[in-house]
C-alpha cells in the first residue's frame, strides 16, 4: 500500500514517482521585523503577496511563524503571537497551498486548527503541557523537531556523545508519546533541528545521516537549513549572502533522504531541485 504524509486538506506521497520531487515549504515570517513598517495591515498585505509569490515559484506548503526562533530570541506573549499569526492564516486560507503554523504554544495550535491549519510545526517537539492534547483530535500534519535547550540558551554549549543517535532517540520518544495519545503515524514527520542546540560539526553530521534518521524512525524527514549559521560557517558569508550555500544544503538534504525542505528562497531552490532531479532521476 502506498504511504502518504497526511496534512489536513492535503496528502503528500512518500513513495512512488510523485514522491521523487521534494515538498518545498516556503517560510513566511509574520514578525514585526519582517514587515517594511511594522503596521499590521501592511504586514497582512505583504504576507499575502509573499505567499502568492512563493506558490507561483513552486512552494506546496507555507510555514507561518509569529515568533522568531533565532538563537537568543525572546519568547513572544501568547496574545501577541495570536495577533500576528491568525490574520495571516485566515487570509491565506483562500490559496491552494498547505498551511503550516510554526508554534510551540498549545493555545496557538488550537486556534490555528480551528482556522484550518494543515500542519503544526513545533520546534519544541510538542513537549509543552497541553501540546499533544491540542493536536490529537485533528487531522493536521505534525512536524516534531529536535532542539537541545531553548532558543534563548541553545547555542551556549551544545553537547552530545553521539549527536545522530541522540537526536533519533529523542524523536523516537516523541513519536511514541504521540502515537500513545492516539495520533496516527501518517500525520507525523520528523526534523533534526539544524542550528537548534548544535555546533557546526553536529549539524553536518546530522545532514550526512538524514537517511539513517528517516530509516530508523520510518518517517518522512523535514530539513531546514536556509540561511543558517551552518551555511555561513562553511562559506564565510553573512546571512544576506547565503543563497547559493542554502541551495547546496537543500540539494544535499534531498540527496540524503529529506522529503520536505524548509526554505526562504523558493524560486532559486525549486530551479536547482528541478535541474538536479532531471539529472539524477530516470
Ligand atoms: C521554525 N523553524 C526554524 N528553523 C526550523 C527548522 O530547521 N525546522 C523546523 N521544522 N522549523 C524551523
Amino acid at each position: 500500500m502506498s504511504k502518504n504524509l497526511h496534512c489536513g486538506r492535503f496528502s503528500f506521497p512518500l513513495d512512488g514517482p510523485d514522491a521523487r520531487f521534494p515538498v518545498v515549504m516556503g517560510i513566511l515570517n509574520v514578525t514585526p521585523d519582517s514587515f517594511s513598517d511594522g503596521g499590521r495591515y501592511q504586514g497582512l498585505e505583504f504576507a499575502m503577496s509573499h505567499a502568492e509569490e512563493m506558490i507561483r515559484d513552486g512552494a506546496t506548503m507555507i510555514d507561518i511563524g509569529g515568533e522568531s526562533t533565532r538563537p537568543g530570541s525572546p519568547s513572544v506573549p501568547l496574545g501577541e503571537e495570536l495577533r500576528r499569526v491568525m490574520p495571516a492564516l485566515y487570509a491565506l486560507k483562500t490559496l491552494d497551498v498547505a498551511l503550516s503554523v510554526d508554534t510551540c504554544k498549545p493555545e496557538v495550535m488550537r486556534e490555528a486548527l480551528i482556522a484550518g491549519a494543515d500542519m503544526i510545526n513545533d520546534i519544541n517537539g510538542f513537549r509543552a503541557p497541553g501540546a499533544l492534547e491540542a493536536v490529537q483530535d485533528s487531522d493536521c500534519g505534525l512536524c516534531i523537531m529536535h532542539m537541545q535547550a531553548t532558543p534563548q540558551t541553545m547555542q551556549q554549549a551544545p553537547q552530545y556523545t553521539d549527536v545522530v543517535a541522540e537526536v533519533i532517540a529523542f524523536l523516537g520518544e516523541r513519536v511514541q508519546a504521540m502515537t500513545a495519545a492516539g495520533i496516527a503515524r501518517e500525520r507525523i514527520c520528523v526534523d533534526p533541528g539544524f542550528g537548534f542546540g548544535k555546533t557546526v560539526e553536529h549539524n553536518y553530521a546530522l545532514l550526512r545521516q538524514l537517511g539513517r534518521i528517516r530509516d530508523e524512525l520510518d518517517l518522512p524527514v523535514l530539513a531546514g537549513m536556509s540561511r543558517k549559521s551552518m551555511i555561513g560557517a562553511v562559506t564565510g558569508r553573512p546571512v544576506e549572502q547565503r543563497l547559493a550555500g542554502s541551495i547546496g544544503a537543500a540539494l544535499a538534504a534531498v540527496a540524503h533522504g529529506a522529503r520536505i525542505v524548509r526554505v526562504h528562497d523558493v524560486a532559486d531552490t525549486v530551479d536547482a531541485l528541478k535541474v538536479w532531479h532531471a539529472a539524477t532521476i530516470d
